[in-house]
């Protein structure tokens, strides 16, 4: 089956990272791929991922990365398909670096950066976008909007449980 979107990483030391966006497809059933491919390590062979990936019938690309990230703005150079960046903490300055070097992208070649170390919403953007054109897809997305709604209402009430044992107790 060919991939709907690509997962790509610096290194495998990101994998414990970008290993969420993977679940977060798989139970979208989004099929995918994941490749380690380092925009200063291996250049080329992150560059030809990205450049053939829309002939593939790819239709976004998750990239996350640590220190001087450039994995992503490497990508979005030379693909017309969306790019969302991952920061990764991997150095001493935890993560700015790479928040900073994606976030930075010079006009002309966006990347959608998310929250540090944040690989599931990048799978969720990646969802969203792949929804405008698959409405079951759209439909599974609103069904999970739903259950999070669903959850928050749940929290709520527990909490007024709580307050009501506080106003009750000689606690105070
Ligand atoms: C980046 O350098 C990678 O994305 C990773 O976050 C970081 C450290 O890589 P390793 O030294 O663990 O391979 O390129």
């Amino acid at each position: 089956m060919d991939p709907k979107v690509l997962i790509v990483m610096g290194s495998d030391s990101d994998w414990p990272v970008m290993r969420q966006a993977a679940l977060t497809l798989k139970a979208f059933e989004v099929d995918f791929e994941a490749h380690v491919a380092s925009a200063h390590r291996t250049p080329e062979r992150a560059l030809e991922l990205s450049r053939r990936a829309h002939e593939r019938g790819v239709e976004a690309l998750i990239a996350g990365a640590g220190a001087a990230a450039h994995l992503p703005g490497v990508l979005a150079a030379v693909t017309p398909l969306p790019v969302i960046g991952v920061p990764i903490d991997a150095t001493a300055l935890r993560g700015v670096d790479a928040l900073y070097a994606m976030a930075q992208m010079p006009s002309g070649v966006p990347v959608a950066v998310m929250a540090l170390g944040g690989a599931k919403n990048a799978a969720l953007l990646a969802v969203q976008i792949l929804g405008t054109a698959d409405k079951p897809l759209r439909d599974r997305f609103i069904q999970y909007k739903r259950e999070m709604a669903a959850e928050v209402d749940a929290k709520h009430e527990n909490l007024q449980a709580q307050v009501q044992d506080i106003l009750r107790s000689s606690e105070g």
